[in-house]
Order: C-alpha cells, then structure tokens, then sequence
C-alpha cells in the first residue's frame, strides 16, 4: 500500500475510533444525568399518621438506583409497593365517588412512557415482604427511573398498598366479571393493567433528596 494511502486509512480509523468514543461518552453521560443529585429518600406514614419507615433510593452505576426499604408496623405478608406520580399524601383523600380513600391523592403509577402497564411502569418495585414481627427489609435495584421523572414539578410519592400485587400476572383463562363490557376481556383487564391490584393505600411518604 503507498505511503499516502496507508495514512488515509490510519486517519479514517482514528475518526472512526474518535466517533465511537464519543458516542461512548454521550451514553455514559445521559446514564449518568439519570441519577444526577444523590440519594433520595421517602419517610412513610400511615393513614393515623404513625412513621412506619422508609425507603431510600441510592444511585448506582449506568442510571440505576438501589431501593433500600426498611418497614415496621405493617401487616404481615405481601405488600404491592410502587411510586406515585404524584408528591401529596393527604390521609383525608377521597375517590371519585366521594368515599374515604387515604393517600388517592398520590394519583397512579409514575410511568416514563404514557403507553406504559402494570407491571412495566417505571414505578413499579417487588412488593414488600413484612414478617409476623410487622416489619419489612427490601433491596432493589431498577434501571427504570430517573431523577427528572421522581423530582418532576408534582414530585412523586411512594407507596405501601393494604394488599398483595399481583403484577398483572393474570392467565388469558381469566376473565373479568365486572358489569361493564370487559366480561369478554380475558386475562388482566383495565383496573389490573393500572394498579397490580394491590387494593388500598397503607403506607405514603413524599421522595425528596436526602440530606444525608
Ligand atoms: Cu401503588
Ligand atoms: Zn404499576
């Protein structure tokens, strides 16, 4: 090969390596925008107000946050547990009908696509496992959430349901019998596709950077 045409191909192949680095870079920067400010923390409350624990969010590495729970006075088994889109946990909330319903004022499942189902909401976490003593210890670690979707301008709430969540993990043998048309849904219908099914709201706590 002559001299000049070797050297154009040694350039060709640094810019080729240059370009791929970059690219490299920009990914590892995004990654790292994702869990951008430190820890966050959420201390949950139930609907009397009593402190049942908390739950912290620890950055990792490539965007990804460990979920560090510790929980006490709560029912023993299963406990569906995911972050509300919204940063309010008002005990004295209401649904729609107007019927007491702590914490709705949380709003739904935070999602980072609006196309997103339960159980692939970014917001959704294992369900909590609380001992015969009352309390939980869980870790997590999920590459799902970011700190702009958590901190967004109505923050986030994480949750600790009165039931088990069942993850949308409904068999197409089931079927819903609810009155409306979806008795010929099989499989999970809207309301298991929204929430997991893990009923009412035990336990909320605000997420906000922690100071620590
Ligand atoms: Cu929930
Ligand atoms: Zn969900």
């Amino acid at each position: 090969m002559p001299v000049v045409l070797r050297r154009r191909v040694a350039v060709s192949a640094l810019v080729v390596a240059l370009a791929t680095a970059a690219a490299a870079a920009a990914v590892a920067t995004s990654k790292t925008t994702a869990t951008k400010g430190g820890t966050l923390s959420a201390t949950l409350s139930d609907a009397t107000g009593k402190k049942v624990g908390t739950v912290r969010f620890i950055p990792g590495r490539n965007g990804r946050y460990e979920v560090r729970s510790s929980l006490r006075s709560l029912s023993a088994g299963f406990h569906g547990m995911h972050i509300h889109e919204v940063g309010v946990c008002d005990p004295a909330a209401k649904d729609p009908a107007g019927a007491p319903a702590p914490f709705n004022s949380a709003g739904g499942h935070l999602k980072s696509d609006a196309a997103q189902t339960h159980s692939d909401h970014a917001a959704d976490l294992p369900p909590a496992l609380v001992l015969r003593n009352g309390t939980a210890k869980s870790s997590a670690v999920t590459d799902r959430l970011t700190v702009a979707n958590l901190l967004d301008a109505n923050g986030s709430a994480v949750m600790v349901h009165v039931g088990e969540d069942n993850l949308a993990n409904i068999p197409p043998r089931y079927h819903a019998h609810t009155p409306d048309a979806s008795s010929t849904t099989f499989g999970p219908d809207a309301a298991t596709l929204a929430t997991g099914d893990a009923g009412g709201r035990a336990a909320c706590g605000i997420l906000r950077k922690s100071s620590r």
